[in-house]
């Protein structure tokens, strides 16, 4: 089989759930640690430019965004699946996590940590990422909110499992469980657990849950560098598994379009559209150092413009 790649580092939340997914479908997977503050060079080339961390790889197919890596991985190996009560539910329910925690995570996390993070970091997440300041300083005055909201969702996590039993959304783990469980995660590894729980007055149940999550572990990795990468894009044919022409807005296949996330690090792709449903859209970009190779974007959380029309709105 092509060995499934990872592109991610350690500390980062959004890898984590990834790092998860892996574990729980059991699949042996290449790890490339990539750096946490660009420039990623090889990254980019493998992207087509997305800035954003994790990035899956398979042979000449990368996937941008964890929404559509869980998908990738579905494909690949559809159980034990990631979505025991279909997909609605855990996306919607991950799409709003992922968004409305995200802030308030990084807001106690700085506070317990801030003193710790490089200029350089700062620096990179307020002008290339997030737009803000993350500073221990810049949010300190709204740390007061970032508990009340992280208390405030965390309870919801709470009452979810008191109808449900063991995860989120039912009696078998899911993508909403890896994708709840991350900026939780995030806390306590660099806050410590005890400090985060009576922080933001986890559960029983909550904190149960995370231990659950957290015994699925990452499954079987080895190192890889990201030249061994990119030289295994370059070696590979796009796959073709994954072939639709059905854009909801009916873009062309062949159209040259621009893929942008619409909430941070606002880094157009731009390709050729060789794929696309509601849910997922790829484009074809070639590079020299990695030949053709097919991007795949979640269609949430994205914009996906004719070329002309992107130029236009940005002008
Ligand atoms: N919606 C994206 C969010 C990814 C994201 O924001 N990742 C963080 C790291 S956990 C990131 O890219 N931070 C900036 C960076 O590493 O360049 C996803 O689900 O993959």
């Amino acid at each position: 089989m092509t060995d499934i790649i990872l592109h991610h580092y350690d500390l980062s939340p959004f890898s984590e759930k990834i790092r998860l997914a892996l574990g729980h479908k059991g699949l042996a997977w290449r790890s490339v640690k990539v750096e946490a503050v660009p420039p990623r060079p090889l990254l980019d080339a493998l992207t087509g430019g997305y800035r954003r961390v994790p990035v899956l790889q398979i042979g000449a197919d990368v996937y941008c965004d964890t929404e559509v890596i869980f998908r990738a991985l579905e494909r690949l190996q559809p159980e034990p699946t990631l979505y025991p009560t279909g997909e609605g539910l855990s996306k919607a329910l991950s799409l709003w996590w992922d968004r409305a925690t995200w802030k308030p995570a990084i807001g106690v996390l700085v506070a317990h940590i801030g003193e710790h993070l490089p200029e350089a970091f700062l620096k990179d997440r307020k002008e290339h990422y997030l737009g803000y300041d993350i500073s221990k300083a810049g949010m300190a005055p709204m740390l007061p909110v970032y508990v009340q909201q992280m208390a405030a969702f965390a309870e919801w996590l709470d009452s979810m499992l008191g109808r449900t039993g063991a995860y989120l959304t039912g009696d078998a783990l899911g993508a909403a469980d890896l994708t709840c469980y991350h900026s939780l995660w995030l806390l306590r590894a660099n806050a410590g657990a005890d400090t985060i729980d009576a922080q933001l007055g986890l559960s029983p149940a909550v904190t149960a849950w995370m231990d659950r999550v957290a015994a699925v572990g990452h499954g079987t990795l080895s190192e890889m560098t990201p030249e061994e990468a990119v030289a295994a894009a370059h070696a590979a044919t796009p796959d073709s598994t994954f072939a639709a022409d059905a854009d909801p807005s009916g873009l062309k296949l062949g159209t040259q379009v621009t893929v942008t996330p619409d909430d941070n690090a606002r880094v157009p792709v731009s390709g050729t559209l060789v794929s696309a449903d509601k849910q997922e859209v790829v484009v074809a970009v070639e590079r020299p150092e990695t030949g053709r190779i097919h991007v795949h974007f979640p269609r949430a959380g994205f914009e996906t413009l004719p070329a002309s029309s992107a130029a236009q709105s940005a002008a």
